[in-house]
């Protein structure tokens, strides 16, 4: 509770609230109206005034009900987990594609609040400016409008997935594979992207820092070149009507060659954390099968004392699945990308090619980049049987349409 009490300050922090207190707060039976028992709204209620809050955040789902009741006897301003995380994502979004999904996400969770309170609500707040100035709370929306956003929302976002799904398809002509960071918010994705990059993304102490997917190309120590992706972190009750707004955009992620599992190792939550990730990606459609393209980076070893860095190089000994690691200090990194490098070494599978024999310069590079099983020649060509990664394979066809 106390993990998840943090937790809700730092989400608050993200879109710079000042936090004023926190509480934990007992629920022995929940009540339809006002969610905590009449008690605990009067104490509140006198906390909520002795210090002049404006806000008050419940970490948790508020029905629109129980939220206006609050709101009315607490003479503030009050929203939920959902709510909270909306904002922030609405705060955060840089991209037109960020912005639309955020704005979807909204409106969803609007117009599902919409429906259930339809005969309670004479007014609805405007926008996704749950914390907006007064003008956006008079705003009057109706649902009929709100579903006719909603229909264009989503009309404006597939023309971008099939705009995507081209550039994809164009990157695969320079088929490097792709190696996706995910994981917990503020676990430590955007600092190893750094790391490993030599970039500068922002990685703040921040929950929700990154947003929008970043990728850059990286050198593996092989030389194998892979395409490394930073993306928006989990957190546990992701908002369905986020998971659903940008289900394309993780989607993508889950498509990668290889995810890097980024774990907070130091956290103590870790494990609930790891448990939230793998069902937003098995939400996402990675099953048990994938997990074989799941590699494990516990992240900020920095952090630990002794006895935990030993303990979880132990396991990671054991685990070829897993790396320990610190993005802050590079500790541990080198070890990731040569995980990295034999995870797309294994990632072969034998082919037949059938090349030209004035083609010395394929030949060559075939032989340089696979195993070859098998060759017999003709006049014209080399038919040969070799072994090669996926991402050759996909070079390789690529080389060859350009003849
Ligand atoms: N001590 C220590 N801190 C780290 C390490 N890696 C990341 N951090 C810190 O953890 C915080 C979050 O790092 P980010 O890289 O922004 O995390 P993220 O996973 O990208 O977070 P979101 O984008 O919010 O999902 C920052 O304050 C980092 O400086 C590490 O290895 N050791
Ligand atoms: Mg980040």
């Amino acid at each position: 509770m106390e993990a998840r009490l943090d937790e809700a300050v730092g989400l608050a922090r993200a879109i710079r609230l000042d936090v004023v207190r926190a509480e934990i707060a007992r629920i022995a039976r929940p009540r339809p109206n006002t969610l905590f028992g009449g008690g605990a709204v009067g104490n509140l209620g006198e906390l909520i005034k002795d210090d002049a809050i404006e806000l008050v955040v419940v970490d948790g789902a508020l029905s629109p009900v129980q939220q206006r009741n609050l709101e009315r006897s607490w003479q503030a301003k009050v929203i939920d987990r959902t709510g909270l995380i909306l904002e922030i994502f609405g705060a955060r979004a840089r991209t037109h594609e960020g912005r639309l999904q955020v704005e979807l996400a909204a409106l969803s969770y609007q117009r599902s609040r919409l429906v259930r309170s339809w005969t309670h609500l004479e007014r609805q707040r405007g926008g996704f400016g749950f914390l907006g100035g007064p003008g956006e709370s008079q705003l009057e929306i109706d649902r009929r409008l709100i579903g006719e956003r909603i229909a264009r929302l989503k009309r404006e976002l597939d023309d971008i997935k099939r705009t995507r799904a081209l550039h994809r398809e164009a990157r695969r002509r320079v088929p490097y594979p792709v190696v996706a960071l995910v994981g917990y918010t503020n676990a430590g994705k955007s600092t190893l992207f750094n790391r490993l990059t030599r970039s500068a993304v922002s990685a703040d102490d921040m929950l929700f820092a990154t947003l929008d997917p970043t990728m850059r190309q990286l050198a593996l120590p092989s030389g194998r070149q892979v395409i490394l992706s930073d993306t928006v972190g989990f957190i546990s009750e992701l908002p369905t009507h986020l998971i659903a707004a940008f289900r394309a955009t993780l989607e993508e992620v889950t498509e990668a060659n290889i995810l890097i599992h980024v774990r907070d190792a130091h956290h103590s939550d870790s494990d609930a954390q790891r448990s939230d990730v793998l069902a937003v990606l098995a939400d996402l459609g990675l099953d048990e099968t994938a997990q074989d393209r799941v590699i494990e980076a516990m992240n900020k070893i920095d952090l630990l004392d002794p006895a935990g860095r030993a303990s979880l190089a132990n396991h990671a000994r054991r685990n070829s699945q897993s790396a320990v690691l610190s993005a802050a200090t590079g500790e541990g990194c080198d070890t990731l990308l040569e995980l990295i490098d034999n995870r797309l070494e294994a990632a072969t599978r034998p082919v037949r090619l059938d090349i030209p024999l004035s083609d010395g310069r394929t030949l060559a590079w075939i032989y340089r980049h696979g195993e070859v099983l098998g060759r017999r020649d003709d006049d014209e060509a080399a038919h040969l049987s070799v072994r090669l990664s996926e991402a050759d394979i996909a070079r390789l066809h690529n080389h060859q349409r350009l003849h």
